[in-house]
C-alpha cells in the first residue's frame, strides 16, 4: 500500500524551526509523503528577529499548479500554515477545489498569537483567511486566531464552556471541525478542544512555564500526520499535545535556543507514538 501523500502550503523560514522546516521532517517521520508548496522564503521567522528578508514566491504558484495538473498529480490531503498574502490564499482555494485534491483540507490559520497579529498581517488578511476556513475539514486556531476570525475581542482565558462557544461560532462560519488550542482551566494545565461532528472533547495536560515560537506548527504537523495515519481526531490531538510537551521540556534547559523547539531529537518518540 502506498503511503498517504499530503500537500503542505506554507513559507520557508530558513532559520527558526517553524513552518516548512518543521512540517517536512515531522510529516516525513509520521510516514507521510510530503509535497511542499513554499509561498515565500524568509531569512528567519518574523517573531523575535529584526531585519529579516522576505521573498514572495506567489508569482511562481500558478505555473506550479498548472504543471501538477498536467502531470495528473493527486494529493490525499491539503494542509496549510503561514501563507503570507491574499494571492496565496486564492491559490490554496483553487487547489482545494481542483482535481489535484482528494482528501481532507486542514487549515492552521497561522496569523497571530497572544492577542496580536504576526508582524506582516492586518485585518484584511484575517478576512481572507476567514474565507479559506469555509469548508475546511479541520480548522486549528489558537485563541487569538479564533477571536480574530470571529471578529470578537481577545479572550485571555478560555475554559471548556467558552471553548464550546468559540467552536460553535467557527462551525457556523463554515469549518466542519475545529481543534482549538491554548485552553486553560485554572489548574496549571493547558488544553485543546476538538470537535468531531457534533461532539466536543477536551485534552488537558500540565502546562510548562515557557512559550516557544513554532510550537503551533509542530502541533499542526503532528496532528496532520497522525490523522492521515488513521488516528481519530482526538487521538491525533493527544499525540500532538504530548509531542509538543516533550519538545518544550527538551528545549527549556537550553538558553541558547529561544527561537523554536528542539523537536529533532524527539522524532523517534513521535514515530513510536504513531505506531502504537
Ligand atoms: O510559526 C508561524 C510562523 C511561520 N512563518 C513565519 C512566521 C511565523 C510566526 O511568526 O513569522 C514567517
Amino acid at each position: 500500500m502506498r503511503s498517504k501523500r499530503v500537500l503542505t502550503v506554507q513559507d520557508i523560514s530558513c532559520f527558526g524551526q517553524c513552518s516548512l522546516t518543521v512540517a517536512l521532517p515531522v510529516l516525513s517521520a509520521t510516514g507521510i509523503e510530503t509535497v511542499i508548496l513554499p509561498t515565500a522564503v524568509l531569512s528567519t521567522h518574523t517573531a523575535g528577529f529584526k531585519g529579516f528578508t522576505f521573498r514572495d514566491l506567489s508569482e511562481d504558484i500558478p505555473s506550479i499548479i498548472a504543471h501538477w495538473k498536467k502531470e495528473g498529480l493527486k494529493f490525499d490531503g491539503l494542509y496549510t500554515g503561514y501563507l503570507g498574502s491574499k494571492a496565496d490564499i486564492d491559490y490554496v482555494k483553487e487547489i482545494a477545489k481542483s482535481e489535484l485534491l482528494n482528501g481532507p483540507i486542514i487549515i492552521d490559520p497561522c496569523f497571530g498569537d497572544h492577542g496580536k497579529l504576526y508582524g506582516l498581517f492586518d485585518e484584511e488578511y484575517v478576512k481572507e483567511v476567514r474565507s479559506l476556513c469555509d469548508g475546511a475539514d479541520f480548522l486549528l486556531p489558537n485563541i487569538t486566531e479564533a477571536c480574530y476570525l470571529l471578529g470578537i475581542d481577545y479572550i485571555g482565558r478560555v475554559d471548556e464552556e467558552k471553548a464550546n462557544e468559540l467552536i460553535q461560532g467557527l462551525i457556523k462560519m463554515g469549518a466542519k471541525n475545529v481543534v482549538l488550542k491554548g485552553l486553560s482551566n485554572g489548574k496549571g494545565t493547558i488544553g485543546v478542544a476538538v470537535s468531531n461532528n457534533e461532539k466536543v472533547e477536551f485534552y488537558f495536560h500540565e502546562k510548562l512555564d515557557k512559550d516557544y515560537h513554532g510550537t503551533g506548527d509542530v502541533f499542526a504537523s503532528v496532528f496532520v500526520g497522525a490523522y492521515m495515519n488513521g488516528k481519530t481526531p482526538f487521538e491525533a490531538v493527544k499525540i500532538a499535545s504530548n509531542f509538543v510537551y516533550e519538545c518544550i521540556s527538551s528545549t527549556i534547559g537550553d538558553d541558547d535556543h529561544p527561537y523554536g523547539v528542539e523537536f529533532e531529537p524527539r522524532l523517534g518518540d513521535l514515530i513510536a507514538m504513531i505506531a502504537k
